[in-house]
């Protein structure tokens, strides 16, 4: 029953510069606080963690552009992100990224994307992160990650890892939206990209969103990768994340998502992101993120 039991190496990018709140930066720790590795090791997967990406401190460093707050250093991040996750796929081995905001999926999806024909995406959030710098009413790098991967945005951006795009439309599909901006509505439109919002959750359950959902990924790809925003769940599941919006994703709902994925047996990379242990209760967002995993990783009940 458990997926192709690729090994499995743990990467952490304790970065919080693309985010407006501090605290993501923690989310790593967080996330190993809440017995991640030992997770893994039971379920039988042979599992590295090669620590954290070394991060700049948001205090050494100033705002150039406001509309791209501290691009700089997140695009040096990435770019090792995406080398690091690139070896990883080369010794034959899983990449699970642990978050840090989530301007790194920028590195993550460089890193896995070159090693694919087509990889399919699943946009597990809140938000879309479709802005770039013309759109974005914040100026924070982590709403603009998914329009990056499709090649739109700001240029040290879209060509990290030295190349460009990472994914087509066709192949991206986001799941639990609640909360877009202007700019993002347009892109989704021109785009064509395929987006569940809550209201379809509501309408015709997680469920018939996930079988739709994994049509689109797999629609001539030959891997998937999935990047899961913690705040595309319920604040009252999730509390300890940057950026909360009410009326998400239950835990049942997003368990039934990832076992759905096992199912599938699918997943080529993924990577948890968001997680701000400042703003949780307890490490219960962590804890919530262990569980995610698990079920990702094939973990069933009976
Ligand atoms: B996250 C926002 F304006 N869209 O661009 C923005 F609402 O990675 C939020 O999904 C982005 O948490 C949230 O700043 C980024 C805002
Ligand atoms: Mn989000
Ligand atoms: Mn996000
Ligand atoms: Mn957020």
């Amino acid at each position: 029953q458990y997926q192709e039991r690729k090994p499995i190496t743990v990467i952490g990018v304790p970065l919080d510069l693309g985010a407006g709140r501090r605290g993501v930066d923690m989310g790593p720790s967080a996330i190993r606080y809440a017995n991640l590795h030992e997770k893994l090791t039971k379920m039988g997967f042979d599992v590295e963690d090669i620590g954290n990406l070394s991060v700049p401190t948001l205090e050494t460093y100033k705002v150039i552009d406001p509309n791209l707050k501290y691009l700089d250093e997140i695009v040096a991040v990435n770019e090792k992100l995406a080398e690091t996750v690139s070896d990883t796929v080369e010794k034959g081995r899983f990449p699970l990224v642990l978050g840090g905001d989530h301007s790194i999926a920028i590195g993550t999806i460089a890193g896995v994307a070159k090693h694919h024909r087509k990889l399919g995406v699943i946009w597990f959030d809140a938000h879309g992160d479709l802005n770039t710098h013309e759109t974005t009413p914040s100026g924070n790098i982590h709403g603009m990650s998914l329009a990056a991967s499709l090649g739109y945005g700001h240029e040290a951006l879209v060509h990290c890892g030295g190349y460009a795009p990472k994914v087509s439309p066709e192949n991206v599909v986001i799941i639990g939206a609640r909360e877009l901006d202007p700019g993002e509505r347009k892109l989704i439109k021109e785009l064509g990209i395929r987006v569940f919002t809550m209201h379809d959750i509501d309408r015709i359950g997680m469920a018939r969103v996930m079988e739709e959902a994994l049509k689109v990924v797999t629609d001539g790809t030959d891997g998937v990768h999935l990047s899961l925003d913690l705040d595309g769940l319920d604040p009252k599941d999730c509390p300890g994340v940057g950026t909360p919006v009410v009326g998400g994703i239950t835990y049942r709902e997003s368990h039934l998502a990832m076992e759905m994925l096992a199912e599938a047996n699918v997943l080529t990379s993924a990577e948890f992101v968001e997680v701000n242990p400042i703003l949780d209760n307890g490490n219960k967002t962590a804890k919530v993120a262990v569980a995610l995993v698990g079920s990702a990783f094939g973990e069933i009940v009976l």
